[in-house]
Order: C-alpha cells, then sequence, then structure tokens
C-alpha cells in the first residue's frame, strides 16, 4: 500500500505515486472508493499540475522583477489537444510517472487517453497558436497567450446518412485539471451605451451593459525548461448587481437573470453560426470581449511594473509590450487601445497612435475573400459607438495622409479605406485597419507573403516598403515527433548520437548521409510498421474497416473546403477503383494496394462540404465491400478528425495530399507534419509546400498542378471556352453520376466542377484542370512504392529536410524581426 501524502515534487516513483494517491484522495471531485482509469487521470493531471504552478509562480515573479519587453498573442483560437504526455514530456518526468502509475495498477498510456482534447480552435489558425505558446516558452520568452474560454470547443462530427451530424463538445462536462480560476483578475466590460462629450472636449464611453472578465490560466512549460507561461483565457460573467432580486422574487427569473444570461453566450461557443444578424453581433461581441479584457490587463501589468516610481510614461508602452493579432479577429484591439489611452489616460491622439501603432503586429493568415472579416457599420456604431468614432477618425487620417503625400494613388483611395461606405450595407473593412494601424505585417510562408505583396496588400507596400514581412509557419517537434511518434524519435536520437534535435531542428539534417544506411532503414521500416498496425487497429475499432498494413497508407485530413481539393483526391480514387474493376485479376495483383484515409469537419452550413463528406463514405462503403478489389483499394472516411487523431495519424502515414489550389492554402501547417514523420508528400506548388518541396530535395516531392501565376489565365481560358478536360475527369464523375455509389444526388456537387461561370462554379478551383497531372503524380507514386528501399531512403530524407519547420525557428523570427524581445530566464541553463 502506497500512503497517500502531499510530497509535492519528488521525482522518486514511489513518491510520486503517494502524491497520485493523494490527490485522488482529497480531491474533492471524485469518490475515493473508486480508482478507475478516469479517476486516475485526473489525480495524475492534479499531481503534474501541482508542479507546472510553482514554476509558472518562479517565472511570472522573475518576469515581473526582470520586467523584460514581452510579447502578447491576442487569438480567438488555440487548439491545444491534450496535454498530459505534453506536460509531462516537457518536464522530463515521463519514466518516473510511468512507473508511479505502474505501481497503482495502471498504464501511462491508458491513463493518457482518458483526457479530453481542448479543441478551442477551427483548423490551422488555432493549432499554430497552440503550437507557438509551445516554442515561446521553451525559447524562454517572456510572452502570454490571451484568448477565449469557450463552454463548447469544436463540435464533435458523427457520421450519418445525410454526410455529417454535429454535436456540442463537452470538454469542461467533469472539469479541466490544467486551468487555475484567477478570482484576482476580472475586468469590466462595457457593450453598447454611447459617447459622452465632456466640457473640455474629452469624450467618453457611457451607459450600456456591463459584463465581466474572469481569467483562467493556463500553465504552458517548455520543453526541459523551468520557464512556464500564460495562457490566459476570459470567461464571461455577470456580478450580483446584475441580479434583480426584486424581479426574482416576483416570479419574473428570466428577466431577473437577463444580465446573467447575456454573459453566458459569449463564452458559450467557439465561431457561432453567422449567418443571422444574431450571430454576427454574438461573434463581434466575443472579439471586443478578448481585446478589451486583454488590453486592460496588459495595461495594467505595465502601469503595476513601475518600480515604485510614479506612473510610467505611455512613451515607454512599446518598449514594454508587443501584441500580435493572429489574423484580424482581435483587430478591435486597436481602437480599444486608442479609447483606453485617450479616454481613460488622458493622452492625445497624436501620443495615443504613436503608441499604438508601435506595439501592434497583425499576420494574414488568409487571401480567400470569403475569410476577409467586414463588420457592419451599423452594427458596430450600436454596439461600440465609440471605437467607431476612432475607426472613423483614423481612416480620415489616412485617407488624408495617402492625398496629400500620394496624389498618384487618388484611385485607389476607396479600395485601400477603411470604411467602405457602399450601399446597402456600409462595412469596416477589418483587414485595412489592421494594415493601416501595425507596424509590422506578415504572411505565413514565402509564396503567401508574395503574394500579399503583389496582390491583397499590393497598394500599401508602395507606401510603407519595410511594414511586410514573411514569417513561415513552424510546428512543435515535441507533440508532433518526440512524444506522437517515440519509436521514430529514438531512432532519429539512436543515430544521431544526441536528442538535442528536439529543440534544435536543423540537426535533422545530419540524417541525410545517413539515408542510405541499410541498418538505419530497417530500423525506420519498423518504427512505420509499428505505427501503422497501431493505426490499422484504431480505424477498426472506429470504422469497423479493416486495413491491411501492407498497403500505401495515403491520408488526407484537413478541414473539408473546396479550395482545398478533396474531391480531386476522391474523384482519383474513383477512377482508380474503376479501372481496378477492369482489369484482369492477373493485372490487378501488379498493382500496388492502397488505403486511401480522408478526414475532416465540415462548417455545419458550408452545403458542398458536407456532400463531400458524404460523398467519400458512400465511395467507402462500395470499394470496401467488393470483393473483387478489396485487397487492392480502400477508402476510409476518418470521423471527427481533432490533434488526438492527428497524432495517431500522422506517424502511420506513408503519402499525405495537400492538393489545394495553387495561391489558395497561406502556408499549410500538417504538411509538416507528415514531412517530419516520414510521410512523401503529393501536392501542389501552394503555401509551405513549395519551401518543403526545397527544403527535402524536388526529388522526394510528387508535385503535379498549375502554379499560382497560372490560375487567373486558366480560369480565364475555361470561361472562354478553352478548356478541354481529361477523358479520366469525365469518366469519374460519370462513375458517380451512374449511381455506383449510392442513389444520392450528387450532381450539385459534381455540376460546380463544370460549365463556365452559369451553373455551378465554372470549376473554380480548378480540379478538372489539375486532374491529369494528379493521375499522373499518382501513378509515379504507385511505382516509386514498389521500391522500399528507394522509398525508405525517400522518408528519411523527408525527415532530414524538416529542419526549418519547426515552430521555434518561426517564433525565434517573430522575436527578432517583429517583437524585439529577448529570452529571459531566472535560472542557470543546461
Ligand atoms: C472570419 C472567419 C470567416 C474566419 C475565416 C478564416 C475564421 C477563421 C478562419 C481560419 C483561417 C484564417 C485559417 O485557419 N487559416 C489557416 O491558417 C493556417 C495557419 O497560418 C495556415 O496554415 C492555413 O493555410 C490557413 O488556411
Amino acid at each position: 500500500r502506497i500512503p497517500a501524502e502531499a510530497h509535492p515534487l519528488s521525482e522518486e516513483p514511489t513518491e510520486i505515486a503517494s502524491n497520485i494517491n493523494y490527490h485522488a484522495q482529497f480531491s474533492p471531485h471524485f469518490s475515493p472508493l473508486k480508482f478507475e482509469p478516469e479517476q486516475a487521470f485526473y489525480a495524475t493531471a492534479e499531481s503534474v499540475k501541482d508542479r507546472l504552478i510553482k514554476q509558472w509562480n518562479e517565472t511570472y515573479l522573475h518576469f515581473h522583477k526582470a520586467d523584460p519587453k514581452q510579447t502578447y498573442y491576442l487569438s480567438m483560437e488555440y487548439l491545444q489537444g491534450r496535454a498530459l504526455t505534453n506536460a509531462i514530456g516537457n518536464l522530463n518526468i515521463q519514466d518516473p510517472y510511468a512507473d508511479a502509475l505502474n505501481k497503482l495498477g495502471h498504464q501511462l498510456e491508458e491513463i493518457v487517453e482518458q483526457e479530453k482534447d481542448a479543441a478551442l480552435g477551427n483548423g490551422g489558425l488555432g493549432r499554430l497558436a497552440s503550437c507557438f505558446l509551445d516554442s515561446m516558452a521553451t525559447l524562454n520568452l517572456p510572452a502570454w497567450g490571451y484568448g477565449l474560454r469557450y463552454r463548447y470547443g469544436l463540435f464533435k462530427q458523427r457520421i450519418t446518412k445525410e454526410g455529417q451530424a454535429e454535436q456540442a463538445e463537452d470538454w469542461l462536462e467533469k472539469f479541466s485539471p490544467w486551468e487555475i480560476v484567477r478570482h484576482d483578475v476580472v475586468y469590466p466590460i462595457r457593450f453598447f451605451g454611447q459617447v459622452q462629450v465632456n466640457p473640455d472636449g474629452s469624450r467618453k464611453w457611457v451607459d450600456g451593459e456591463i459584463i465581466h472578465a474572469l481569467a483562467y490560466d493556463v500553465p504552458i512549460p517548455g520543453y526541459k525548461t523551468k520557464n512556464t507561461i500564460s495562457l490566459r483565457l476570459w470567461e464571461a460573467k455577470a456580478c450580483a448587481e446584475d441580479f434583480n432580486l426584486f424581479q426574482f422574487n416576483d416570479g419574473q427569473y428570466e428577466s431577473a437573470l437577463k444580465l446573467h444570461s447575456t454573459a453566458h453566450q459569449i463564452c458559450a461557443v467557439l465561431y457561432p453560426g453567422d449567418t443571422t444578424e444574431n450571430g454576427k453581433l454574438l461573434r463581434l461581441k466575443q472579439q471586443f470581449f478578448l481585446c478589451s479584457a486583454s488590453l486592460q490587463d496588459i495595461m495594467f501589468r505595465f502601469k503595476e511594473r513601475n518600480d515604485g516610481k510614479d506612473q510610467r510614461k505611455w512613451s515607454e508602452f512599446s518598449s514594454k509590450v508587443a501584441v500580435q493579432l493572429n489574423d484580424t479577429h482581435p483587430t478591435l484591439a486597436i481602437p480599444e487601445l486608442m479609447r483606453l489611452l485617450m479616454d481613460d489616460e488622458g493622452l492625445g491622439w497624436e501620443e495615443a497612435w504613436d503608441v499604438t501603432c508601435k506595439a501592434i503586429a497583425y499576420t494574414n493568415h488568409t487571401v480567400l475573400p470569403e475569410a476577409l472579416e467586414k463588420w457592419s457599420q451599423s452594427v458596430m456604431w450600436k454596439l461600440l459607438p465609440r471605437h467607431m468614432e476612432i475607426i472613423t477618425e483614423i481612416d480620415k487620417r489616412f485617407v488624408e495622409m495617402v492625398r496629400s503625400t500620394r496624389p498618384d494613388l487618388e484611385d485607389k483611395v476607396s479600395s485601400m479605406c477603411i470604411l467602405d461606405n457602399s450601399p446597402p450595407k456600409p462595412v469596416v473593412r477589418m483587414a485595412n485597419l489592421c494594415v493601416v494601424s501595425s507596424h509590422t505585417v506578415n504572411g505565413v510562408a514565402q509564396l503567401h507573403s508574395d503574394i500579399l505583396k503583389s496582390d491583397l496588400f499590393a497598394d500599401y507596400v508602395s507606401i510603407w516598403p519595410r511594414k511586410f514581412q514573411n514569417k513561415t509557419n513552424g510546428i512543435t517537434p515535441r507533440r508532433w515527433l518526440r512524444f506522437c511518434n517515440p519509436e521514430l524519435s529514438n531512432i532519429i536520437t539512436k543515430w544521431l548520437k544526441t536528442d538535442e534535435w528536439v529543440t534544435n531542428l536543423d540537426l535533422l539534417i545530419n540524417l541525410r548521409k545517413l539515408a542510405d544506411n541499410a541498418d538505419l532503414q530497417t530500423e525506420w521500416a519498423s518504427a512505420k510498421m509499428a505505427s501503422k498496425k497501431r493505426l490499422a487497429k484504431y480505424i477498426l475499432e472506429i470504422t469497423g474497416v479493416s486495413i491491411d498494413p501492407n498497403s500505401l497508407f495515403d491520408i488526407q485530413v484537413k478541414r473539408i473546403h473546396e479550395y482545398k481539393r478533396q474531391l480531386l483526391n476522391i474523384l482519383g480514387a474513383v477512377y482508380r477503383y474503376k479501372q481496378l474493376k477492369e482489369m484482369s485479376p492477373e493485372d490487378r495483383s501488379k498493382t500496388t494496394p492502397r488505403t486511401i484515409m480522408i478526414g475532416g469537419k465540415a462548417f455545419a452550413t458550408y452545403t458542398n462540404a458536407i456532400r463531400i463528406v458524404k460523398l467519400v463514405n458512400d465511395v467507402g462503403a462500395v470499394v470496401n465491400t467488393d470483393p473483387e478489389v478489396n485487397n487492392y483499394l480502400k477508402v476510409v472516411f476518418v470521423p471527427n478528425y481533432n490533434v488526438s487523431v492527428a497524432e495517431m495519424l500522422i506517424p502511420g502515414s506513408e503519402l499525405s495530399q495537400h492538393i489545394s489550389t495553387a495561391g489558395m492554402e497561406a502556408s499549410g501547417t500538417s504538411n509538416m507534419k507528415f514531412a517530419l514523420n516520414g510521410c512523401l508528400i503529393i501536392g501542389t506548388l501552394d503555401g509551405a509546400n513549395v519551401e518543403i518541396r526545397e527544403e527535402i530535395g524536388e526529388e522526394n516531392f510528387f508535385l503535379f498542378g498549375a502554379t499560382a501565376d497560372e490560375v487567373p489565365k486558366l480560369r480565364k481560358d475555361r470561361e472562354n471556352g478553352k478548356f478541354k478536360p481529361d477523358p479520366r475527369f469525365e469518366e469519374a464523375k460519370q462513375f458517380i453520376r451512374s449511381g455506383a455509389f449510392g442513389s444520392y444526388d450528387y450532381n450539385p456537387l459534381l455540376n460546380s466542377l463544370e460549365g463556365n461561370t452559369g451553373y455551378g462554379r465554372g470549376d473554380y478551383f480548378l480540379v478538372g484542370q489539375d486532374f491529369p497531372s494528379y493521375m499522373d503524380a499518382q501513378a509515379k507514386v504507385d511505382e516509386a512504392y514498389k521500391d522500399q528501399n528507394k522509398w525508405l531512403k525517400m522518408s528519411i530524407l523527408s525527415t532530414a529536410g524538416s529542419g526549418k519547420f519547426s515552430s521555434d525557428r518561426t517564433i525565434a523570427q517573430y522575436a527578432k524581426e517583429i517583437w524585439n524581445i529577448e529570452e529571459c530566464v531566472s535560472f542557470k541553463k543546461g
């Protein structure tokens, strides 16, 4: 028997076991009589949290004393996934915790599976924010993440006859063991009301409704460093004064609790549907809630660290504070900072503007026109009247500046300015507000940053040529190799004779000269096989489809979107199936067996995306049960793709598809995860694919498709009837229309690939255009796979060439080239 004691920080398995036991018994959440995997998880997490809190307190105290310049990362999304493996891995206490759990009758691998994913994000942008936090902590940077504590995160996806059904994902069902509620950190947030003009001409935002923002801190440990930073998530709360006791006692319960319910709505759900006016208003409220709470907190900290001297000068603000806007979602930080500086701190316009521009930087993550945020001016005047005054003034001054210094740009003014007043619905263009007000604007891959400069923001470049930068995205090698693929990690460490690659990913390049080594190849193949078997077991459990670990595992997982072209993938699969059906058994047996896995969530109101989910499932249902071909082809839809599923899929992948229409995927980050895990890529010259191909060598990348600069002309040609579809493309569509995969009406989906501009969208994403070169590239894949030694060499070279794509590199560049911050360590390193 192990006594239940509270020793907090020993690394002795017995003492850790005793501490876990202590949490199981004294935590108020569970009956102490039970110690099943679920209780064991929570007790283990609580015990790990004690360690995190100690480091986190020390880190904060040190930052407070050292008072360095700090970065504040503002993001509406964080896709954190699970935290336990990551925490004990970063704290380097994996082995003693595994031993301790053994002593208590549990397996660590089983316990970590108990944790729910924290999915406070939609996809790439949210996961990037989470990788960035890991790197900031690991690089010992004085940095904070700010976000919202959504009650329900990204929906859970179930596959139905209609395609997909969405279910609320209750990540807080029990509770989250990782957050620390900060009852001492609360700020008032105002909505609606009006602007009061004071006798001295100053202005003040008054009345309306006040909701409180309450902080929840999630400690973020760095890898093998004590530095532990904060992800501060705001929750909306009404206060006791808002409870109308009189009404309540009078039986009017709903009106008595009106403000409580208003507060509740704000953080109820990630990305509320914004097709209705109510939905739009709620999303705008969320954005302002994040911005106002975070800025009040940042300014409070700035004022607090005054060394006991007089109030600090606001002109020093930008030497202490860097604010990074993760896309335009937190744009309201700009007018909110202006408002707080002018109306609360008494600064004049020029001074406040100078402070604001020097503090704020903006990252763009998409060029898709429908994703560029535009808010209705009338909604904004209602919700945020003072901010609209400020935005109007920023716009006025910007236009004056352009007219007086750059008369040559006169005909560009109407597209460059912030307020678009054209009827019927005047809007605020958030990206324009960001560009005008930030000191730096960056894209997320070289190609994307080039497109921003030559296209979306071209006119601004001529005014501020040095404002625009590139920061190619990255991923954390801890979660995405070291922890999710321990077999491969151990092989890398063994052959490189060091595990330093975990924090210096460029060292992977030393694998390049070993890529032909037969022993390494054997070990590499066995690690891959182990992951493929684990993945096959998972697929069988979840979908009931049995897949062959000796077939080529081909994966495309990402949000379902027409520009990402899951349709190209599935049409290719349909054509492959048709060919296999038409072949002699003898020819069939010479083909490369393939398992195509496709996964991803479709936005609930995105009809064509839902249809794509349905089509993949329908094709799978036919192919997988066709005894003639199912030894050579399987098509599996992987349901409910999320961070934890990715951690299972990626190590078991051999080929992954990153096949967006060139110019449309800003970067992509899963491409980096796959390549890092020795998976080969079939892809277009889009986003970060371009740089990945450069790094790992063009001979190790299956390239196809039109380039970004060819796309506009190809679209024009189509409109003019100059496009001749490949017969294989026509056959694949015809096969689906013939009812081979069921009677569902796929015409609306397939029609979108046809016509010019009228019916459908005239194949806007150029699926038909790229289909032949895609099929040719796939044929090369099949050939390459037949030579396993060559394939293994390419696989090793993929990993070897992935060093650049560490988020440590990305964050070091942000720190140096945008934020101007340095590491801040309270302890001796090493
Ligand atoms: C405003 C609303 C319509 C909205 C649009 C787009 C909300 C959220 C998004 C998500 C976008 C901005 C996104 O996730 N972009 C992705 O960012 C990744 C990280 O930089 C890139 O890798 C990826 O290519 C890009 O699509």
